[in-house]
């Protein structure tokens, strides 16, 4: 087990360096929810709706805020006002692809300008270090935070190996900008290190979407995995489904599975 795995929230919220990790990690402890809420959904009201019916039980909420037919700058401000009220950070998962230059752009202009308002943002290593380097002058300034895709939950997923190892030394080198991964599993820390860990394909009632998502159960996420956070997505708000209860239910079975892997 990792060092880290055994500390609290707030144990690693008080000494850590990078000021985005610092106050997800205090949020956490404060509001005992390692709870992200992804919400994949199209419409405005939608969003709206369920983030403040979610709000009270989450730390995160992960937008793709690109998939919303009637996105409009009204939609950030609300957005961020249900922020302020149910006290949750924000994560545009928006996977940056491209060029240290590209991508610069992508993040802080065009529509979106999403280093304006989300908290955290993710990119992929694929197209080596000069991403993090062109994100990290947009975001570093505003007190932003990045995620690295480390591992992906999608069956045949590309992201093992060779390739997941050469981005967590991309990580390593910018522990100022870069706060964790998207991950399944808890990556190898040196002494000192504390990356929070991420981890999307949760879920308590299927095994899968039928589009090649893979889900595991907070337990396993957070005990065998030793992961920091649970992303879920449909379990929630998924047809048929009472959003506040499943939100209750996956905000205890993540802090439950928390407290079991702290005690041990
Ligand atoms: P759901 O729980 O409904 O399957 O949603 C999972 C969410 O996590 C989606 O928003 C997806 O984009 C994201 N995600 C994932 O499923 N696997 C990954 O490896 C990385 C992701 O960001």
């Amino acid at each position: 087990m990792h060092a880290t795995t055994k500390q609290t929230y707030g144990e690693r919220a008080a000494q850590h360096p990078n000021a985005c990790a610092k106050r997800m990690l205090e949020l956490m402890e404060t509001k005992k929810s390692n709870l992200s809420l992804a919400l994949d959904v199209t419409t405005k009201k939608e969003l709206l709706e369920i983030a403040d019916k979610v709000g009270p039980y989450i730390c995160l909420l992960k937008t793709h805020i690109d998939i919303v037919d009637d996105f409009d700058q009204d939609l950030i401000e609300q957005l961020l006002a249900l922020s302020k009220k149910h006290n949750f950070m924000i994560f545009e998962d928006r996977k940056f692809a491209d060029i240290g230059n590209t991508v610069k752009h992508q993040y802080g202009n065009g529509i979106y300008r999403i280093a304006s308002w989300s908290d955290i943002t993710n990119a992929h290593g694929v197209p080596g270090e000069g991403i993090i380097t062109g994100l990290k002058e947009v975001g570093l300034p505003l007190g932003r935070g990045l995620l690295l895709l480390a591992e992906m939950s999608s069956k045949g997923a590309l992201t093992y190996g060779e390739y997941s190892s050469k981005t967590i030394e991309m990580a390593r080198r910018n522990q100022d900008f870069v706060m964790g991964f998207i991950t399944q599993r808890r990556i190898n820390e040196l002494p000192n290190e504390d990356f929070i860990a991420m981890s999307p394909g949760v879920g308590l009632d299927v095994t899968g979407d039928g589009l090649g998502q893979q889900y595991r159960t907070p337990h396993q996420v957070i005990v065998e995995s030793e992961c920091d956070m649970i992303i879920v997505g449909r379990g929630i708000y998924g047809k048929g489904r009472d959003v506040e209860a499943e939100a209750r239910r996956y905000q205890e079975a993540g802090w439950v599975a928390y407290e079991e892997r702290i005690r041990q």
